[in-house]
């Protein structure tokens, strides 16, 4: 074995092991969670993201990948980095923080959008000799070498405190480990793709969800591919998708729904079925109406391609028009409303 670390609430043991898996680990009873397999070789490390839902694996293979804490389900795939010794989530969730050499740590966004993807930023081993007054100028246009800066007033004992904004206190020692300070004030734990634009996509290989290729977001839902495949990663027949998130209208009112789908769709508006054309044996348009109001609704549609063309397109009829338009990106966020046991109450 080579790493074990605490879920911060204690609950839980993730450990990484020489056999190219990591595990999750009841830390009461000993009992088996969750496997995440899909290293090559030995796991160098394994640890939970702030708020527990998460690992962050690094591996002898050079990648690093972050997985479902509970399920053991991928979430980040396999990202090729080469040769480094342990990678950890921000507080929010926003970021990987990778550490790569003995002085250099490196610091990835984890936004799914590939153009929204900030450029790469490296520290490197502070500086003690470094002039306050430059390293002054260097921390105005750079808030990563303003933690630097302020690094230097925390130094103590071969301890780095970096209080870089997503790396809020993390400690650094001697960057061969990051440990997250668990005296920092409490970050509220945030999706990192909560204020992206569209739906959660996971695309399976089969028609009922049977293995998980990829993972994205889509801003809409608006493919007719043909004979064709909606991501690389994914077989032109025989596949299925399931789009989470929230669904917010403009404004309250009755809307249409329309689902164009070759082949099948299922769609529930907060947990509740209002289309079900599972086993559609043609390109077709399923609707219903549904009465939304100006608070986010929990969506969640499935649809799988079975063979020959394929397509699925999302469309609404807001109240008034008559046409159907693509449901905009901007009604759409990939996170759903947080579940509540209140009731509306009766009136
Ligand atoms: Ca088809």
């Amino acid at each position: 074995m080579r790493s074990a670390s605490f879920s911060p609430d204690g609950t839980r043991v993730a450990t990484a092991g020489e056999d190219g898996t990591a595990r999750v680990w009841d830390a009461k009873t000993g009992a088996a969670v969750a496997e995440l397999r899909g290293h090559a070789g030995t796991v160098w490390s394994a640890s939970f993201s702030p708020d527990g839902s998460r690992v962050v694996t690094s591996g002898e293979d050079g990648t690093t990948q972050v997985w479902d804490a509970h399920t053991g389900k991928e979430i980040i795939g396999s990202t090729p980095l080469g040769v480094h010794f342990r990678s950890t989530l921000s507080p929010d969730g926003r970021s990987l923080l990778h550490v790569i050499g003995i002085d250099t740590v490196r610091i990835v966004p984890t936004a799914p959008d590939a153009e929204e993807v900030a450029d790469r930023r490296y520290l490197t081993r502070p500086r003690p000799d470094l002039h306050a007054e430059e390293a002054a100028r260097l921390a105005k246009d750079d808030p990563f070498a303003a933690a630097m800066q302020r690094s230097f007033e925390h130094r103590a004992r071969g301890v780095l405190a970096f209080e870089a904004g997503d790396f809020d206190r993390a400690q650094i020692h001697f960057l061969t480990a990051v440990v997250l300070n668990p005296l920092a004030p409490k970050v509220p734990p945030v999706d990192r793709d909560a204020d992206t634009p569209g739906l959660r996509a996971e695309f399976y290989q089969g028609t009922n969800f049977e293995r998980l290729l990829t993972t994205r977001i889509d801003r809409e839902i608006n493919w007719d591919g043909q004979a064709s495949s909606p991501d690389p990663k994914v077989p032109v027949d025989k596949f299925s998708v399931r789009w989470t998130g929230q669904l917010r209208a403009p404004a309250p009112g009755r809307y249409g729904l329309a689902f164009f789908a070759d082949d099948g769709v299922r769609v529930w508006l907060d947990d509740k079925l209002v289309i079900d054309a599972w086993k559609s044996p043609r390109r077709e348009t399923h609707r219903c109406e549904v009465e939304l109001s100006d608070r986010p609704h929990r969506i969640r549609i499935e649809y799988f391609e079975d063979s020959g063309w394929a397509a699925h397109r999302f469309s609404w009829v807001p109240p008034g028009k008559t046409q159907p338009v693509v449901v905009p990106s901007s009604c759409l966020r990939p996170v759903g409303p947080p579940r509540t046991s209140r009731r509306p109450r009766a009136r």
